[in-house]
């Protein structure tokens, strides 16, 4: 897949909107966390990535001296975003030569127990969460100035002297969110195993929840689209932190391009900036965003000021319409919708497109009635292409790009785009489950669609099983958060060339908690 790179994009800065973003920045919330023990890995083949967290009768709040390869690894007992401290102090000889240790971040027990040096994925290292210290005045306390994302903090001697060791005590972090635990939402839900998924994936959600919807904490650490789309719905049910989804909604609205396309995501700091990534799925969702938004909080003002830049993001999806009226795929990284090479984003891409027509006409109504008549047509015209011209009648399945591939995403897409009848579309989506196509899904943002098509179409327990068994399946295999990627089959899947880079709290899988919440599970 050829990322395109463009270079040539011109970013128009609105800085009325990014001023409204920067008001709408709000302290976070803090939190000192001690560890609650000391484990060491032990190698498991039963095990996720082959390793698992074994606790050591050690006390987790202050060591043993430690001297010349020495390693301990404390344990936090939950997924935690913040800055460790602790106290180092020495032992034995007065000090003759500087401390020099390594700090490793670990949100799985494989990141604790495998050397970094062996990774060679097509991501930069620099995203695995280790640092290398030197300390030249002991006693110290130390405080770690980068916010690391972990549940384990493991600690190596690199070298001290053979004449003094060093102890650890006190050792803490200050963890950091936007998400308020005083503004959480009750939970109706009884069975034992939504009352965990929801727990899971509100800590998942509370770690990402930073000074904007960040996708990971660990890595990329930013603001991407798709992801705010998911975070929004999950809030408004749980921490419902509508000001962040507004703060997130400006600052997209304020870096459009000469086009007025919004980018597929932006870095926060030094100041907000615009990535030279477009996709089409992505900008698609500031529309659907902004819809969720209203139906939530009913405030005009925001629509209005941002309706102009949903609007864009339509006539930007529209160029990649053919003749027939059908989003047609290009070659290089046009639009997201899972990660996996082999699939053809056309169709899917085109529910969507449809699905957001749809909302847009309904913005309209309120915010330019004389659009609606415009939207509800290209809507009822982009259906009857798909029908026409997607659809696979001996088979029974829409098909997507020249190949005339068949995917799970193109029949979930073509439900959730209303291509189909309530009825037809159940019949689809049992039809896919039962034929399995091979072209399937691989992350939980890919699967949320699917569970969403299943309730669409009254398919409730199918929805329930298929959350027990996929986001249930990251339980039963240790997840504190839920993962950015999850291939039951496939449990050392990564796109990114090794598992190691992969983040295991990701903003894109907390929606078990909108479904349970939202459909009282
Ligand atoms: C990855 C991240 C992010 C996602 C993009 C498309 O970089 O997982 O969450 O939105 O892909």
């Amino acid at each position: 897949m050829d990322m395109q790179i463009n270079k040539e994009v011109k970013i128009i800065r609105n800085e009325a909107f990014l001023e409204k973003a920067e008001a709408l920045d709000h302290p976070l919330f803090e939190e000192w966390v001690r560890p609650v023990r000391m484990v060491k890995m032990v190698a498991d083949e039963a095990a996720i990535h082959g390793f698992r967290a074994e606790a050591l009768p050690d006390s987790p709040l202050e060591t043993a001296p430690l001297g010349k390869g020495d390693c301990v690894i404390f344990d936090f007992g939950r997924h935690l975003v913040g800055y460790p401290s602790f106290e180092l102090e020495p032992v034995g000889s007065p000090p003759d030569a500087p401390l020099y240790f390594r700090l490793t971040f670990a949100e799985m027990p494989v990141e604790a127990a495998v050397d970094f040096s062996a990774y060679d994925g097509w991501l930069s290292k620099s995203w695995l969460q280790e640092d290398a210290f030197h300390i030249d005045v002991l006693p110290k306390i130390f405080h770690a100035e980068r916010r690391y994302s972990f549940r384990y903090m493991k600690l190596e001697v690199i070298d001290s002297s053979p004449k003094y060791q060093v102890k650890l005590a006190h050792i803490k972090v200050r963890a950091v969110t936007s998400a308020d635990q005083a503004s959480l939402a009750p939970l109706h839900a009884t069975r034992p195993e939504n009352r965990q998924l929801d727990h899971v994936s509100l800590e998942t959600l509370k770690s990402c929840m930073q000074s904007v919807y960040e996708d990971g904490p660990k890595r990329d650490r930013r603001l991407w689209l798709g992801d705010l789309y998911l975070q929004a719905q999950a809030s408004y049910v749980s921490f419902q932190n509508v000001d962040l989804v507004k703060r997130c909604l400006y600052l997209f609205a304020g870096l459009p391009d000469t086009q007025g396309r919004v980018p597929a995501n932006l870095f926060i700091a030094p100041e907000v900036r615009a990535d030279d990534t477009y996709l089409v799925d992505y900008a698609l969702y500031f529309m659907d965003t902004l819809y969720d938004y209203y139906q939530h909080t009913g405030e005009k003002e925001t629509v209005r000021e941002l309706w102009p830049t949903a609007k864009s993001q339509l006539n930007f999806a529209a160029e990649h319409l053919n003749e027939l009226g059908i989003m047609e795929d290009r070659p290089y990284w046009w639009s997201f919708v899972d990660w996996n090479p082999d699939l053809s984003k056309a169709t899917p891409t085109h529910g969507l497109y449809l699905l957001t027509l749809k909302r847009a006409a309904s913005l309209a109504a309120e915010f330019e009635p004389a659009l609606v008549e415009e939207l509800t047509a290209k809507c009822e015209m982009g259906k009857q292409a798909a029908r026409d011209h997607l659809y696979d009648a001996p088979t029974g399945f829409f098909r997507s790009g020249t190949d005339h591939q068949i995917s799970w995403h193109s029949q979930i897409w073509m439900v959730l785009g209303e291509v189909v009848s309530k009825e037809e579309g159940r019949q689809l989506l049992l039809r896919t489950m039962r034929k399995n196509p091979e072209i399937g899904l691989t992350t939980p943002f890919a699967y949320h669609f699917m569970v969403e098509a299943l309730f669409k179409t009254g398919l409730k327990e199918e929805a329930e099983r298929m959350m027990d068994t996929y986001w249930g399946g990251m339980i039963k295999a240790g997840a504190d958060t839920f993962w950015e990627l999850f291939k039951p089959d496939d449990l050392n899947f990564s796109p990114y060339g090794s598992h190691l880079i992969n983040s295991y709290c990701h903003a894109w899988s907390c929606t078990p908690t909108y479904f349970i919440r939202k459909y009282q599970l």
